[in-house]
């Protein structure tokens, strides 16, 4: 019989436990109210997501994938990892781009897929399993902010952490992560890091405010599901959908903007919240980096920058470094 995947839940299934409670506290019981984006991808949202990676505007899923197409072999000559860690792997399904260039090297012993999402990641972890029969997948049920200490150790490590999910962190949340990531693996181990790059304004708007409105109900979806997880009464209605570009700090915020004054209640998290008019919940940031930014932020974690790949567009960048 087929290999079967091992799993390690590290997180509560329950997600109105724990986590999003202490969230929702401290984002919406202080100003400017706030909602981690963690929380948007419950199956609905991840379908959205899912949804967003194929519109015509959002060009940074297939320019990553590109590079993974055109560079997957450089990247795996350039490197001696043979243990590959994804963190926020969800579907893994652009990995396997690189899973393949490993394997074809015989250099993929093992493969570590980190994710929040249970399900996804079990479903994910059988295809794999049968796709590497030389593989040993090793899952992690878990949260890339929280457990990085329980990365398997005993060979040289490759985390991949693609798709610019770092530009979901501020810069300070970003330091914490590539410190604690460091922190976490071996000096020689390596990080292969996917960023979005800076571009013109009116490409980045219309990525995160596309004609059929997808983005939107995807950021919306923030709100269902506080009313579902936590009992709020949040009238998705009452609020608009707001994404803007700010160039000097180079991100983009996606923001709900209440359209009424109004009072929300939020009993799983014992919270009622006075929303002003024209008021806004940041739901998600996403950073557009410039390379010698992704340089600095790495080298001030330890990492050094040893190759830089880009879409002929020059839209995004995947990054190889060594600790
Ligand atoms: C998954 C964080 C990379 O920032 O582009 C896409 C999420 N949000 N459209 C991004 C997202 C709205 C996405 N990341």
């Amino acid at each position: 019989s087929a290999p079967e995947p091992v799993v390690q839940v590290l997180l509560d299934s329950d997600w109105a436990s724990g986590s999003l409670v202490a969230d929702v506290r401290r984002g919406l019981g202080s100003r400017p109210l706030r909602l981690p984006p963690k929380w948007l991808y419950d199956d609905e949202g991840s379908r959205l997501f899912d949804e967003i990676t194929r519109l015509p505007e959002y060009y940074p899923t297939e320019a990553e994938r590109s590079i993974l197409a055109a560079y997957a072999a450089d990247i795996v000559a350039a490197c001696d990892a043979t243990t590959v860690v994804e963190l926020g792997s969800g579907t893994s399904d652009k990995t396997r781009l690189l899973l393949d260039a490993f394997a074809g090297a015989g250099a993929l012993h093992r493969f570590v897929p980190v994710d929040v999402s249970e399900q996804t990641l079990r479903d994910a972890a059988v295809m794999l399993t049968e796709r590497y029969p030389g593989t040993a997948v090793e899952a992690i049920v878990g949260d890339f902010t929280l457990h990085l200490g329980h990365l398997p150790e005993g060979q040289r490590r490759l985390v991949a952490f693609l798709g610019s999910t770092i530009g979901n962190l501020y810069l300070e949340e970003r330091g914490a992560f590539l410190g604690a990531l460091a922190d976490s693996l071996d000096p020689g181990d390596w990080l292969l890091l996917g960023t979005d790059l800076v571009k013109d304004a009116d490409r980045l708007v219309a990525a995160y405010d596309d004609a059929q409105g997808v983005t939107e109900a995807f950021v919306r979806n923030c709100l269902v599901v506080l009313n579902r997880e936590l009992g709020a009464d949040f009238d998705p209605g009452r609020f608009d959908y707001a994404p803007l570009w700010d160039p000097r700090t180079g991100r983009m915020d996606l923001r709900l903007r209440s359209s009424v004054p109004q009072t929300v209640t939020v009993p799983g998290a014992d919270l009622v919240v006075e929303i002003a008019a024209g008021e806004e919940v940041q739901v998600e940031i996403s950073t557009k980096f410039r390379r010698d930014q992704v340089a600095r932020e790495l080298g001030a974690a330890g990492f050094e920058v040893r190759e830089t790949w880009t879409d002929p567009a020059g839209d995004f960048a995947v990054t190889l470094a060594r600790l």
